[in-house]
């Protein structure tokens, strides 16, 4: 990286991937902040990345993601991973004191200095969760991470979305309340690789997998049939079969080549996203308001509104 700036990035940047935690959380803040510095950043982390396998763990609030990541993390760092956590906060009234709990959950992780943890806000940026998540996923990838863990509340279309590019997506049901029901309703299922019934040692979970078995049948042929864990997470039971089903999905992306069409997918909605933002950022906001109040008098049409907006 070129430049006085450049040289304090190059330092950060050696001082993240030996590991030091203070300043992977500075790099990933430049990506959460938008930093003016990010396209030279990206520039040269770019070549970096492509290492660490992407797992996405998604469901509905409650189900026990942050849970069964909590495991996960530790299964994956008994195998010798460092592994980094993406914890998206939807900022919706679904998730309220999420993240609190969200650190309790992961704190028997916070000495481990093979293990990140950083909580990304969705709102508040103008392209949202799927700008701003696919670029932290790349900078921890760059950085050295084996494994990144992206958890998202499976409430909304972005959420969903973010999760699903994922090299592999965890969809997380629970029994009970026909939630195997609800997830397929939500469109979840669609994007499941492995499918987790956790909370099996509450009632139900048996008929929650029949559910799921019969949800699946529906889903359009492909060639990858996402297979159903069975966890207690809070007692750790089933992680282990969670990870030998994320490395099998791994193993399958690698030899059928889909790894490459799964990261391409990825990298589609991130452009898309940034498209989309830089959009929003080249137009003016007073011209936009006085275009909204002519299309509203049907001055104007909408078409015409957003030609003149953009400029062509
Ligand atoms: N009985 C039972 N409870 C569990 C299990 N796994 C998690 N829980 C509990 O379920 C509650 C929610 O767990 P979380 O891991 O916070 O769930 P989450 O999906 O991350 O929740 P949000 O992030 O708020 O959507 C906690 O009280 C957990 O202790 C399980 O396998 N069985
Ligand atoms: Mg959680």
């Amino acid at each position: 990286v070129a430049g006085a700036a450049g040289a304090d990035l190059d330092a950060l940047l050696a001082g993240a991937r030996a590991g030091r935690p203070r300043d992977i959380g500075r790099l990933v803040s430049l990506v959460e902040n938008g930093s003016s510095e990010l396209p030279d950043l990206l520039g040269s982390l770019g070549p970096l990345t492509g290492h660490a396998n992407v797992i996405g763990v998604t469901g509905p609030p409650g189900v026990g993601k942050s849970t069964t990541t909590s495991a996960l993390v530790g299964a994956l760092r008994a195998r010798g991973d460092r592994v980094a956590v993406v914890a998206v906060d939807p900022s919706s009234p679904f998730s309220g004191g999420a993240l609190l709990g969200d650190r309790i959950r992961m704190s028997e992780h916070a000495t481990d200095p093979g293990v990140f943890i950083r909580s990304v806000a969705s709102r508040g940026h103008l392209g949202g969760l799927a700008a701003t998540t696919p670029q932290v996923v790349r900078v921890l990838d760059a950085v050295g991470f084996d494994a990144v863990v992206v958890e998202t509340v499976g409430v909304g279309q972005s959420e969903v979305e973010v999760a699903a590019s994922a090299d592999t997506t965890v969809v997380l049901v629970a029994p009970g309340m026909g939630d195997g029901v609800q997830a397929a309703k939500a469109g979840i299922l669609e994007v499941a690789d492995v499918l987790v019934v956790n909370k099996a040692d509450l009632p139900g979970a048996d008929a929650t997998v029949r559910e799921l078995r019969q949800a699946l049948t529906h889903r359009p042929k492909g060639d990858w049939t996402p297979p159903i864990v069975r966890t207690v997470a809070s007692a750790g039971t089933g992680i282990d079969d969670l990870v030998d089903a994320i490395v099998e999905r791994r193993d399958w992306l690698r030899r059928t080549g889909r790894l490459g069409e799964r990261r391409a997918a990825r990298s589609r909605a991130e452009l898309r996203a940034l498209v989309v933002e830089a959009a929003l950022s080249r137009i003016d906001d007073r011209q936009l308001d006085a275009l909204a109040a002519q299309v509203a008098d049907a001055e104007l049409d909408v078409y015409s509104a957003v030609r003149l907006l953009l400029g062509d």
